[in-house]
């Protein structure tokens, strides 16, 4: 685990919480997913916690975010409202997108998160389209976009690279790799798969980035923020991590077999939550004490975003059309 020494004691355990925090909420989904009330498809996160954490960690209140499909952890490391997004899991009125867009729609405009896109590479174009908005405005904001590994096969993000580059727009270009696009392995799809080198081609900044460790994220993060904000132009990471569960739904989908087992079974020794905490725990700054009280706060926010997704109403027929654009 990289050092955290430096970094001050209130972002350590703001961190320490929010990686808590999306892995707790992502444990809830997977337990009552299959009681089929919440009626969208879902896209767990879970082992990928550490890179939604340690990037918006970096970010302020008012900065840009686009998300994919795998957006939980995004939302919630952003800071959007956890009710809301619950409850539009269940597809209720009280949802974030009004129970019209599910979970691979997630939008909270009042932290920045500005949308989530179920289109594979879909937020890459928006992303560089907000930064360029910001620069037209002179608001001094950052825009960071999340996609995977499959998004990095999409010609979308060639073309929005090179146009971030040269006209040296605000925006960071986050690639969670998880070795998988669906059931495929990268290597049976990419003829090169580092891909932190792809961006070099138009003279981007881009870094590899232990994705596991959220010190790792932050410290390369940050380093990126402050070079786009201080007006230096794009930068690109390469975020590696597992996802720990099947592509969509509830559970693992080891029996289908297109994972390697000793793949598998490397990638499980290594926790983004138990890593880190065992290194804060090591540096004084958790205490037994303490995690009990983080994980019992968490848990409350969970059950009360829960109980209000549950009771609150579905849209009304009428207005299924409601805030669709068409
Ligand atoms: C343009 C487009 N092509 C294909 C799909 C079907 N699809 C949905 S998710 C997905 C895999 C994306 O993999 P990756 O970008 O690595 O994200 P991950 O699921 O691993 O987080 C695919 C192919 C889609 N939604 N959009
Ligand atoms: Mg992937």
């Amino acid at each position: 685990m990289t050092d955290h020494s430096g970094i001050p004691t209130e972002i350590l355990l703001k961190l320490y919480v929010i990686i808590s925090k999306i892995r707790r909420v992502e444990l809830r989904i997977e337990s009552l997913y299959h009681e089929d009330e919440m009626k969208t498809p879902v896209h767990l996160c879970l082992g990928q916690e550490a890179i939604s954490a340690g990037v918006c960690a970096t970010l302020q209140t008012d900065d840009y975010v686009f998300s994919n499909h795998r957006s939980h952890g995004h939302y919630i490391a952003k800071g959007g409202d956890l009710p809301a997004m619950i409850a539009e899991l269940y597809c209720k009125e009280t949802g974030c997108s009004r129970g019209r867009g599910g979970s691979m729609h997630l939008v909270d405009t009042s932290v920045g998160l500005l949308g989530s896109s179920s289109i594979v590479g879909g937020g890459i174009p928006l992303a560089v389209g907000a930064a360029l908005a910001s620069v037209l405005r002179g608001d001094g904001r950052v825009t960071v976009v999340f996609f995977g590994d499959g998004a990095s096969e999409e010609g979308v993000l060639y073309e929005s690279m090179n146009f971030a580059a040269l006209k040296k727009l605000p925006v960071v270009f986050v690639c969670e790799n998880n070795f998988y696009s669906v059931c495929s392995h990268q290597t049976a799809r990419q003829a090169n798969n580092d891909i932190s080198m792809r961006p070099r081609a138009f003279e981007m900044p881009s870094s590899r980035v232990d994705g596991v460790d959220v010190i790792d994220v932050f410290r390369k993060t940050m380093d990126a923020v402050n070079r786009t904000r201080s007006g230096k132009g794009p930068s690109f990471l390469e975020c590696r991590a597992y996802r720990w569960r099947g592509h969509a739904g509830a559970g693992d989908n080891l029996k289908s077999q297109y994972r390697k087992l000793d793949e598998w079974d490397q990638w499980m020794t290594r926790d983004p939550l138990q890593e880190y905490e065992k290194a804060l725990v090591a540096g004084n700054i958790l205490t037994e004490k303490k995690k009990k009280q983080i994980t019992e706060t968490i848990d409350k926010e969970i059950d009360e975003a829960f109980s209000f997704a549950q009771a609150s109403p579905l849209p009304n027929e009428k207005e299924v059309t409601k805030y669709l654009y068409s």
